[in-house]
């Protein structure tokens, strides 16, 4: 018997499918729909394991899915805008669409080596003018619908480079190129209106019923609703003189009113602002703020540091007493009202602030069973708040209040005094799309010195890239483009010029799975084909994109509902997100990284292959360039074939976890696939082409045939679950039950057709994991067809169904045996076989048996006297 070779077969299916074009998409038809898709890659060069991953189980998807009988739409695009192409450019000189089209060509070459059943008809790249003049299009109508607005806000700005960062380019205050201190500056940018869909994007995440739980709460916490205060201080100077200005506060803590001791304010804050024109020290404040440059993240991590500014709030209740009100770095100005009061014993923030700078600390919230007078605050502020176990203390009015009751109060009391009134809090800010850099899509509008911003009127769309771009000076080169932006104004013909901003990638990708229902269409969807296709029902990609590019595209389906491109709620039905591939460490003698196949692990331990050096084995983790533990799959595919990295890829650990990439992992998928081809061939060699059905089958036969069957709805099932190493897992069993029977000498013809049935079978249910393997196995059993396009065998109902049961059997109540029968037998036979069991039999002994009471499946019970 001849080894199966996946080297010569793997290409030939391929080719065969691509002939048949056996994965393109019905456009409408009668059949159920069923939309798959992966999350689309970034264009970087090659594939990666994680993208292996990934689109394996949409693969299995998508296949299994067409088996049913269903229209399938399974799509391939890609994310082809951003800066690494901008990089590319910048340090090697190539232009950053020759880069992008030459990794786009690498990349669907090494997928199609994977067999995926893509509908390559409907591939698509977010940089092609095709699709973002679409994108243009609906940023128009998204302007006219009050969807987009343009807004001053802050951007990290290299002094040197003279250019905008992005958070990611800031690295420890400085510019990751120039080196220099960033500075903050305020720029007119494009936003789009995602506040005012806050808590409808909110709402609707219980509706997302097949999205991972952990998901919806990142996007909760994301939107971030707070229910809280906005209430005004009076300001008073050093002196006690008043100010005509008042001071306001966001808060979610106005029960802690009472352990107020200061206020402060963003660096940005326009009384910041104001008083550092007379302060060196509060300008030179601002200043080191604004080095930390705009991520949230940063400024968390950073000290808390503050500047006094000289004023005083007088607090609402507490006669005579004032806060003194500082400057502080942790204070947001996007958030809330930029400014807060500050309560150390209750917030951490607060409390490290307060103890650098030598600020009470007065508990105000206490565990109820404790002695308030002895209660204080160390290192850690006190945090509690539910229910009745913590009560208010030091406050006056409020104490013995639970932190509910206490709010209600001071809410009351505030809004009877006017000073302040209840509110809801978003913190999800709007979507700030600008990014001024040459490798994205523009932004369609002109700015005309009469007639102020103008949108390019849509028969002169796409406003297209200029090819002939310089990368050799800092900043945009859209902006240093000698003609690109000077237009003449589309309303009144006098000089303008283009905008030189592009669109951040996120847009582009929050609309790319609705345009793969009608990728040709004039129209940025099709309505119809839209209505057909949408949503997706199963979306399926990593958890990095948990909160961002979902958000942005539940976004952008309710934008695109308002201004009429399609109807839809929700864009993502089903959501998954798998787990990483990871791989041991290595090192050498040195400390230098090693790739996994510089190293060849024995008894004795890892052994550097060119060195022959001992080798340091290290941990196992994601697989990442900077630690050298990656495999590259095309090596792989070329040694083992496809098929066996797929199967690989779902074996053993569920989808969701982590899976750890092993050389040994993928020999014994190898040596799997050749176990299954050497089953079915033995098969077909001891058994005839399949002929009528037997009128009957023996025990042989129907337990072939009942293992056949059970894998059949058991394999669809865990592939309907995601399941996939599950279903794997059933695989390995019918092959192993199935290989003992092959062995047999001389079949018998119920068996012979049993086994043929089951090879079937088993090429069916394995045909979603390992394509070509089992086309080839399927041509082998005679079948003219492919399986690409065959509907799964329906598994007989008798045969899945649990066959035996087991009974107790009594004589006169007591129970003196059990008894196995096929499930569902006739009385009669249960009766004849209870009374033949010797333990039954001695029961009665010299008894006559009156009566014998039979509940079918559950128990016997003879009356005998
Ligand atoms: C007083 C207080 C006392 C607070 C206390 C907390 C604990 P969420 O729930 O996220 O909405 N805050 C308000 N605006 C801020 C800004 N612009 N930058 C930084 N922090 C700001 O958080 C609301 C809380 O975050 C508010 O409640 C405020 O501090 C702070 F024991 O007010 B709190
Ligand atoms: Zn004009």
């Amino acid at each position: 018997m001849e080894r199966y070779n996946p080297r010569d077969s793997e290409p030939r299916w391929r080719q065969k499918w691509d002939d048949h074009r056996s994965f393109e998409a019905a456009e409408i038809s009668d059949k159920p729909k069923y939309y798959v898709l992966e999350m689309f890659p970034y264009p970087s060069g090659k594939i990666h394991m994680g993208h292996v991953r990934n689109y394996t189980m949409g693969d299995v998807t998508a296949r299994y899915m067409r088996a049913q009988g269903y229209n399938v739409l399974h799509p391939m695009g890609w994310d082809a805008f951003g800066m690494p192409a901008e990089n590319a450019a910048i340090e090697r000189g190539i232009h950053p669409a020759k880069w992008t089209y030459e990794n786009i060509d690498t990349m669907r070459g090494q997928l199609k080596l994977m067999g995926l059943s893509l509908d390559w008809s409907r591939e698509l790249a977010t940089c092609d003018p095709k699709y973002y003049r679409h994108e243009q299009a609906m940023f128009i109508d998204f302007m006219e619908a009050g969807l987009v607005e343009r807004k001053v806000s802050m951007v990290n700005w290299d002094p040197v480079d003279h250019t905008v960062l992005a958070n990611e380019q800031v690295i420890d205050g400085k510019g990751w190129r120039s080196g220099a201190a960033v500075e903050k500056r305020e720029l007119a940018q494009w936003f789009f209106k995602i506040t005012d869909y806050a808590q409808e994007l909110l709402d609707a995440l219980d509706t997302l019923e097949r999205w991972p739980e952990k998901v919806r709460l990142m996007q909760r916490n994301w939107i971030g609703r707070s229910e809280g205060m906005r209430f005004s201080f009076d300001l008073e100077r050093e002196d006690g003189t008043p100010l005509n200005e008042q001071l306001t506060v966001y808060t979610t803590r106005h029960d802690t009113i009472f352990g107020a001791s200061f206020c402060a304010l963003a660096a940005d804050h326009e009384l910041t602002k104001k008083l550092s024109q007379g302060s060196n020290e509060i300008a030179s404040f601002r200043a080191e703020v604004a080095a930390l440059g705009t991520s949230e993240e940063v400024i968390e991590r950073a000290e808390k540091k503050g500047v006094f500014l000289g004023l005083y709030a007088r607090h609402p209740f507490r006669k005579g007493v004032r806060l003194p009100v500082y400057a502080a770095n942790f204070v947001l100005m996007g958030y809330g009202e930029g400014a807060i009061f500050g309560c150390p014993a209750h917030d951490q923030r607060d409390l490290d602030f307060a103890r650098k700078y030598g600020l009470d600390v007065i508990p105000v919230v206490a565990p109820r069973d404790v002695d308030p007078a002895t209660f204080t605050i160390g290192d850690e502020a006190f945090l509690d708040t539910e229910g009745d176990s913590v009560v208010l203390i030091n406050s006056d009015f409020l104490n013995g209040m639970s932190v509910a009751e206490a709010k209600a109060e001071v809410a009351r009391r505030m809004e009877e005094m006017g000073i302040g009134s209840r509110m809801v809090n978003f913190r999800l800010r709007d979507w700030g799309v600008s990014r001024q850099r040459y490798w994205g899509c523009p932004v369609p509008v002109i700015h005309c010195p009469s007639c102020g911003i103008v949108p390019v009127p849509k028969q002169d769309l796409p406003v297209v890239l200029p090819e002939d771009v310089s990368f050799d000076k800092p900043g945009n080169p859209l902006d240093h483009h000698p003609t690109w932006k000077h237009v003449s104004c589309p309303t009144c013909g006098g000089k303008a010029t283009r905008e030189t901003d592009t669109f951040d990638t996120f847009v582009d990708s929050s609309w790319y799975f609705a345009r793969f229902v009608s990728p040709h269409a004039d129209l940025p969807v099709s309505e119809e084909a839209a209505k057909y296709w949408m949503p997706v029902d199963q979306y399926i990609g990593g958890v990095e994109h948990a909160i961002l590019h979902l958000l942005y595209s539940r976004f952008y389906v309710r934008a695109m509902t308002k201004t009429g491109h399609m109807h839809l709620e929700e864009p993502f039905a089903g959501l998954f997100t798998q787990g990483m591939v990871t791989h041991e460490t290595y090192k050498d003698q040195a400390g230098r990284w090693l790739f996994p196949e510089e190293v060849v692990k024995s008894e004795t331990g890892a052994v550097h292959i060119k060195t022959g050096e001992p080798v340091t084995v290290g941990s196992i983790e994601s697989m990442s360039k900077s630690k050298r533990n990656v495999v590259d799959p095309v090596s792989i595919i070329e040694e083992f074939g496809a098929d066996t990295a797929r199967w690989f890829m779902l074996s053993d650990t569920p989808p969701e976890r982590d899976m750890e990439w092993t050389e040994a992992g993928v020999e014994g998928s190898f040596r799997f696939v050749q176990r299954f081809w050497r089953l079915v061939s033995e098969i077909v060699e001891a058994t005839t082409a399949q002929g009528a059905v037997p009128d009957s089958f023996g025990a042989p036969a129907t337990d072939i045939r009942r293992a056949a069957h059970k894998a059949l709805q058991a394999v669809a099932q865990d592939i309907e679950g995601l399941r996939f190493n599950r279903a794997i897992a059933r695989i390995y069993e019918l092959v192993n039950s199935l290989q003992p029977m092959v062995r047999a000498e001389g079949l018998a013809p119920d068996t012979a057709w049993a086994l043929r049935e089951a090879a079937d079978i088993l090429c069916q249910i394995a045909n979603p994991m390992m394509p070509h393997l089992t086309e080839e196995c399927w041509q082998l059993l005679g079948h003219e067809t492919m399986l690409a396009e065959t509907q799964w065998t329906k598994p007989e109902p008798s045969l899945i169904v649990d066959d035996t049961v087991t009974i107790a059997v009594q004589v006169n109540g007591k129970r003196r045996d059990d008894l196995t029968i096929p499930r569902g037998a006739p009385k009669d036979q249960i009766e004849a076989a209870a009374l033949n069991l010797d333990n039954v039999r001695r029961a009665i002994g010299e008894l006559a048996v009156r009566k014998v009471i039979v509940v079918p499946d559950r128990i016997v019970n003879v009356v005998a006297g």
